[in-house]
């Protein structure tokens, strides 16, 4: 079929095709989307939306940035793709500018966030091994509950979302799970054979769950202490979506390893890390990880300028200032449907009261207002717009909150 046979179907037609071929994993809002430019995208009839979801924070920089897209067409046009059997001219400088920016000493590049996690896990494992001295297959990795770090057999083995594991296992031992937020249980779940604890600064999919302060702080000397890997996955939370370049950095804390992926690429293409602030990574050797298409001169270039608009354009303080006002116009809407507004940056929840009629049916009265969000689990909506949101248009998204609310 042509591209213009595409164009020319309807909504309605394309919905049906997804739902003959494809598996039925997601249950998405309905709107087929054919177009993005900075915070908004189009469907196919034409309709404009503000994008409050940001493709779960992949595209912090916007829709089709033009310096991310120009530096992916002139690099597609120039070499995509060496594997890691041969160098590309790329590589060095992705490093060099990426390990800058976050003041990491060394970088593992991945595709998707799911694999940042599952090299971070591999790394802490072989790390307890050849430098703690933990025996042979006894490494245990400290997660929390409500966890959210992707989809592989691996990571939902260790997930406490009957959704995320039920029916997928036998799972990988050597996970032990403890209450997020709760420093003396994560410090009772720290044992001798502990390799790392393995922590999101805030939870994403759980419905932007902050943890009391102190609490990372707590963690990271609990790690210093008992000599084990403080992992972040700031796959969501960092590259300026709290209003930090990291989100660690709201309590000053330094993992060990930190994981990004999601906005590294602006949304163009899957980039992910493993950013490391001491020599665990140094327990990889050649031929004993990788993958065809992570640190591809293609996924290099847009990455590097994924990271360069986001500095240069002043994201990150954006979505501090604008998400505080934003945050403050939702804080105070008068409904009593609201149970709590809550968020760091431009990561912001709001939650319903459970007998609010749930968080689903709100979404699709703002959809029909020109605004798309996405509930997580069914009281609460996540808002998270690219980081370039304007005040008229954080107050304009708070104006359709109110509305439909009320
Ligand atoms: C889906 C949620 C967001 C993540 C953190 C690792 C990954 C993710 C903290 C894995 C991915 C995604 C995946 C997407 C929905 C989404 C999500 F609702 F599930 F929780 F963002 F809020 N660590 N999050 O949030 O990264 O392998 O996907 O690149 O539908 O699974 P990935």
């Amino acid at each position: 079929m042509n591209d213009i046979a595409i164009a020319s179907l309807t909504a309605g037609r394309l919905t049906d095709l997804e739902a003959t071929y494809g598996a039925k994993n997601y249950k998405p809002l309905d709107v087929v989307l054919t177009r993005g430019q900075g915070v908004h995208v189009w469907d196919v009839d034409g309709n404009r939306y503000l994008d409050c979801l940001s493709a779960y924070s992949a595209v912090n920089q916007g829709h089709c940035h033009p310096k991310i897209l120009a530096a992916m067409v002139e690099q597609a046009g120039r070499l995509t793709l060496t594997s890691r059997a041969f160098r590309n001219d790329q590589l060095g400088l992705f490093y060099q500018e990426l390990c800058a920016l976050t003041g990491s000493h060394k970088a593992l590049p991945m595709n998707s966030g799911a694999e940042a996690v599952e090299s971070a896990i591999k790394v802490a494992r072989k790390w307890a091994y050849e430098v703690k001295g933990v025996a042979k297959d006894q490494a245990e990795i400290v997660v929390a509950s409500d966890n959210f770090h992707g989809r592989t057999v691996a990571i939902v083995g260790f997930s406490t979302d009957p959704a995320s594991r039920a029916g997928f296992g036998p799972f990988a031992p050597g996970f032990r799970v403890t209450p997020y937020g709760d420093a003396e249980a994560l410090e009772a779940a720290i044992g001798p054979n502990t390799a790392a604890v393995l922590l999101e600064p805030i939870q994403g999919e759980a419905g932007v769950i902050i943890p009391p302060a102190g609490y990372l702080k707590r963690a990271r000397q609990l790690c210093t202490e008992h000599n084990v890997l403080l992992i972040l996955d700031e796959i969501q939370t960092g590259l300026g979506r709290t209003g930090k370049l990291l989100a660690e950095e709201h309590e000053g804390v330094e993992a060990d390893l930190t994981l990004i992926g999601k906005a590294l690429s602006g949304g163009f293409y899957p980039v992910s890390a493993v950013l490391s602030n001491n020599e665990a990574m140094g327990v990889l050797h050649p031929g004993e990880h990788g993958s065809t298409f992570g640190g591809n001169p293609l996924a290099c270039a847009v990455a590097r300028a994924a990271l360069k608009v986001l500095v240069e354009e002043d994201m990150i303080g954006n979505a501090a200032r604008i998400g505080d006002r934003l945050q403050a116009s939702l804080a105070s809407i008068q409904a009593p449907r609201v149970k709590d507004v809550r968020g760091r940056g431009l990561m912001i929840a709001v939650e319903l009261h459970p007998d609010a009629g749930g968080a689903r049916r709100v979404c699709e009265a703002l959809q029909s207002r020109g605004l798309l969000a996405k509930e997580t689990h069914d009281h609460t909506i996540r808002i998270a717009p690219p980081l370039i949101l304007t005040a008229d248009q954080a107050d304009w998204i708070a104006e359709q909150f109110a509305a439909v609310l009320a």
